[in-house]
């Protein structure tokens, strides 16, 4: 008993989307995603303070910054359930659930960029590099699937 919880722990620390994430309602999807949104350009957004020299580059900052990205880019895929189109005050565009392949596609590419800061951290050059692949696609989604 004890290992199954251990093992289906583990498992579930590995699921790429974060699928234990479920909701009663549209509007509790809508509200998780944009949490889980807000949080990572926080966290982005420090990191690009540093790269955009609005703040001083220091590698453990970047660093933590970079990690808890990582993390949070890992959430929000979770939180777009049938139906969660309408129900909350949502800046989701129903293309999102008519060309689910595109969107999860985009959405993969950013957690992909994302992956790729924690090791470009310690070095300011890279982390410029990394934090501007990873921004555009941000910027990508939210071209095709967020209304303005
Ligand atoms: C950020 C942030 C975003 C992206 C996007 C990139 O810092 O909060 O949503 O970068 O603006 O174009």
């Amino acid at each position: 008993m004890k290992h199954a919880l251990a093992l289906a722990a583990a498992l579930a620390a590995l699921t790429p989307f974060a699928a234990q994430a479920q909701f009663a309602k549209p509007e509790d999807a809508i509200k998780y995603r944009q949490a889980a949104f807000s949080l990572m350009g926080t966290h982005f957004g420090r990191i690009g303070a540093m790269v955009n020299g609005r703040i001083p580059y220091d590698a453990a900052g970047a660093t933590a910054n970079a990690n808890l990205v990582v993390t949070l880019s890992k959430l929000p895929g979770a939180a777009f359930p049938a139906g969660s189109e309408a129900g909350g005050n949502t800046r989701a565009k129903p293309e999102i659930w008519k060309d689910t392949a595109k969107f999860t596609a985009a959405y993969e590419k950013m957690v992909s960029a994302v992956g790729a800061l924690p090791a470009a951290a310690g070095n300011p050059d890279q982390l410029k590099t990394a934090f501007g692949a990873a921004a555009a696609t941000c910027k990508g989604c939210h071209d095709d699937f967020r209304r303005d």
